[in-house]
């Protein structure tokens, strides 16, 4: 069986996926009609050609301008939606989703209607494609932790429909020990804990070893410049937390997908995961960024399945969904 057919039939869990990521251009122009709104480009080829990033803080600008178009529940459900069919025929059965409250709260849109419309969409979701969903909540790293822990406190309410909380945007400057407050508060409300370490950012390591062993985390999302140092391969084993990578994403904001690294962290017993991060805006969703690491790096069908298994054992899903992927 050729790969390509192989990604096609693997049962799928995605572990990194921004939903305000999956805003594609064709949304946020119908989306734009319906709040009134006039968007700086004629076509949907104007906006994918302005999507040009060299790195981290160049692409975060343009995508937290994008979500202007956002602005009622029936948006974010329309997103969340939009993203589920998407994953669907893709064959994920199972997608942990981030979403960042304070960018719409920040510009005035209310946490409830945010919350609100993605959770009536992975219902439907859940009912209509069988697939099932958990929700994590992102911090803003750019913002004051005193906001962090404002928002975190916002969301008690919702409390049932909230898997954990990570933290996301800028990183330069903004390193995890900023939040450990925040974190350690929403560990006791009983929420998982995910933080990202984007790749090739300054002070990377140091930013990794603070989330291991500061905040404690269960999770990171990228880590993949761990591999420079052993002592922390060995923590991430040791305490078995795994990395959510994002290949394609890497290529845009650093100089390549880092498949070599993400097969090298693999056949040293780190629980490294494949995941789509801003398919939007990076192209590609989970199964082009498995086929982009099968392309450079001829991963066997066994890599291929361990990836998925990785992903199942790291997720946060209750044990009947573990269970369906056996
Ligand atoms: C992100 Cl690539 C990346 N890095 C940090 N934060 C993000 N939020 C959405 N995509
Ligand atoms: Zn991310």
């Amino acid at each position: 069986m050729s790969s390509e057919s192989i990604i096609d039939r693997l049962p799928k869990c995605e572990l990194h996926l921004h939903i305000e990521g999956t805003l594609e251009p064709e949304l946020k122009f119908v989306l734009a009609k319906r709040n009134g709104l006039q968007l700086p480009y004629d076509t949907v080829e104007d906006i994918r050609a302005a999507y040009q990033f060299s790195d981290l803080t160049s692409f975060l600008v343009g995508y937290y301008d994008g979500m202007e178009v956002l602005r009622t529940e029936q948006d974010f459900y329309d997103l969340a939606w939009a993203y589920l069919e998407k994953a669907t025929s893709q064959g994920v059965l199972y997608a942990e989703i981030f979403f960042d409250p304070q960018a719409h709260t920040s510009r005035g849109v209310p946490f409830d209607i945010v919350i609100r419309g993605i959770r009536r969409a992975q219902l439907d979701g859940e009912r209509q494609l069988g697939i099932q969903t958990g929700l994590i909540m992102c911090f803003l790293r750019d913002f004051q932790a005193e906001y962090a822990m404002a928002t975190l406190l916002e969301s008690l309410p919702y409390r049932k429909w909230i898997i954990g909380v990570g933290l996301d945007s800028d990183e330069r400057g903004n390193p995890p020990s900023k939040f450990a407050r925040v974190f350690s508060r929403a560990r006791q409300e009983g929420y998982l804990l995910t933080m990202h370490c984007d790749v090739d950012q300054e002070n990377s390591v140091e930013h990794i070893r603070q989330c291991i062993e500061d905040i404690g985390v269960d999770r990171i999302d990228h880590g993949t410049n761990v591999v420079s140092s052993p002592e922390l391969i060995d923590e991430l084993k040791r305490r078995g937390i795994g990395l959510t990578c994002c290949p394609i994403s890497n290529s845009w904001v650093s100089d390549g997908t880092k498949s070599a690294v993400i097969k090298s962290l693999l056949d040293q017993g780190v629980k490294v995961t494949v995941n789509s991060d801003d398919p939007a805006y990076f192209g590609g969703y989970i199964a082009e960024n498995l086929a982009a690491v099968q392309a450079e790096l001829g991963l066997t069908a066994q890599d291929l399945v361990t990836l998925q298994r990785n992903a199942i054992d790291i997720s946060w899903a209750p044990p009947e969904v573990k269970h369906s992927f056996r």
